[in-house]
């Protein structure tokens, strides 16, 4: 591993603003400095988040030839046989939470989790590498919006919080996210390269 990987900024691939600063609060706390780049990130069709996110990291350092990351998130729900999963993102965009809570209706079972795939990729890999972070909780039986959040954020409700990812500032958040977890993993290997 080449030590040219140290003290550079890296961009995070993303149209997300809300993602973007998740990140970057994570990212702070281990002094890593990151940009926002709205590159046209490629999805391709999988079940795999790995798979999706790889391909676009791949995609997004052709386009920039600088060290990258790409992040790709899914929502899986147990009572829906983990739909949406990677697909969230056209979920919400079509029925939205009011449309997810509808499908669950009759739904006792209301465990779910939300997955991260944060995949970096620079000149110094031969591959991308993945990092990937998890959340388990509840989709509540009400949307409940609070002052922060985005997407499923007002219905999901981590096992060890009585409010929703929307009710909470993002430092709350990032004490359970999914994502945030995975930018962890992330700052803990890129701090580790060896100068
Ligand atoms: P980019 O691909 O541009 O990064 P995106 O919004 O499409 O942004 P993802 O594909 O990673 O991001 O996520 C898919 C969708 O899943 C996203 O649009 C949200 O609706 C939902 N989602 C992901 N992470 C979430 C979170 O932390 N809270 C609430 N909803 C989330």
């Amino acid at each position: 591993m080449s030590s040219k990987l140290k003290g550079k900024v890296i961009f995070f691939a993303t149209n997300n603003i809300n993602k973007f600063n998740e990140a970057r609060r994570v990212l702070s706390r281990y002094k890593i400095a990151v940009g926002m780049l709205r590159v046209k990130t490629l999805e391709i069709q999988s079940e795999s988040l790995e798979e999706i996110a790889k391909n676009s990291a791949i995609h997004a350092f052709q386009q920039c030839h600088l060290p990258i990351i790409v992040e790709d998130a899914g929502l899986f729900v147990e009572a829906l046989k983990g739909f949406p999963g990677p697909y969230a993102s056209y979920v919400y965009k079509t029925i939205g939470n009011e449309g997810l809570l509808k499908l669950m209706k009759e739904a006792t079972n209301r465990r779910a989790r939300f997955q991260s795939m944060v995949v970096y990729f620079s000149e110094e890999l031969e591959s991308p590498i993945c990092f990937k972070g998890e959340v388990l909780g509840e989709i509540t039986e009400t949307v409940r919006e609070g002052c922060s959040g985005f997407g499923f954020d007002p219905v999901f409700k981590p096992l060890k919080s009585e409010k929703t990812f929307a009710e909470m500032d993002i430092d709350e958040k990032n004490l359970y996210s999914h994502r945030a977890k995975a930018f962890h993993k992330f700052a803990r290997w890129y701090k580790s390269l060896k100068i």
